[in-house]
């Protein structure tokens, strides 16, 4: 039996979902057995399948504390993140989560996440490639993109972050309301990658903690080639604009 963890602080886990009727009620529903205490921004964009509403009625079924944000189209992941992260600063959270709706991240994991921020980090990554961290039976293709990718952008940013394209991953109130959410551009993988560095240059504390991923079983995947081209890009420019021309901090 699983024991159910409570968080001393205010806490809200943002979900970003498109078309996750698959899904979302089984996640909703164990996030709540093993943090009974969080609370849970759901950000929605117009999803055809229904999965706003059926946000909203597990919501009622596990007696509240989830609420969903209704956008009016789909405008990608680091569009909806930003978004529920303003929400849950105006509100008064003072941890953030990201989490996927399509139950590749245990929310099992997230008492180690959160006891991490407790102890003073200002970022927690749920981890894949650090001891203890466990990776699924992807294809040689897709491991090598995510490994080789995330040790090309800790070299060309100077990141000491072993899984910086994870999406489990916790922020203190204080640090995300430094960083000037209307400007970070990237989206995806990117999206991740570039709220690290910022955290990063920030001086904030990161730190990782092992996860095992597991992949998507149900529903289908928003991620794409334009993604992963647009995250290699950016961090080819973040790295020429700060380690080769020298911005200033
Ligand atoms: N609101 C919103 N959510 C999105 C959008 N694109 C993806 N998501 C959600 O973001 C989370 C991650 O998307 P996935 O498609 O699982 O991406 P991924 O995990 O990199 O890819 P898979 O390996 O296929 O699972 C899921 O909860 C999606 O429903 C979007 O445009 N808007
Ligand atoms: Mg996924």
């Amino acid at each position: 039996m699983l024991r159910a963890y409570d968080p001393p602080v205010r806490a809200l886990v943002v979900i970003p979902t498109y078309c996750e009727a698959d899904n979302i009620a089984e996640a909703l529903t164990r996030l709540r057995q093993a943090v009974p205490g969080v609370e849970v921004l759901v950000v929605d964009d117009a999803s055809p399948d229904g999965t706003a509403e059926l946000v909203e009625r597990t919501g009622e079924e596990l007696g509240g504390g989830i609420a969903v944000l209704r956008r009016p189209g789909k405008a990608g992941l680091g569009s909806a993140y930003r978004a529920g992260f303003a929400h849950g600063l105006r509100d008064g959270a003072e941890v953030l989560v990201e989490m996927d709706a399509d139950l590749s991240h245990d929310p099992a994991a997230l008492p180690s996440l959160l006891t991490e921020v407790e102890a003073g980090a200002d970022l927690v990554i749920g981890s894949r490639y650090v001891a203890g961290g466990a990776i699924p039976t992807w294809s040689l293709r897709r491991l090598l993109l995510s490994r080789w990718g995330n040790r090309y952008a800790a070299a060309v940013l100077g990141l000491g972050v072993r899984d910086a394209t994870s999406g489990y991953r916790a922020y203190r109130a204080t640090m995300l309301a430094r960083i000037p959410l209307q400007e970070v551009q990237a989206d995806g993988y990117g999206f991740q990658i570039e709220m690290a560095y910022r955290v990063a240059r920030l001086g904030g504390d990161i730190r990782e903690v092992p996860i095992s991923f597991t992949d998507r079983v149900r529903g289908e995947s928003k991620m794409s080639g334009r993604i992963v081209v647009e995250a290699l890009g950016l961090v080819t420019w973040w790295g020429i604009r700060d380690r080769v021309l020298g911005r200033r901090r």
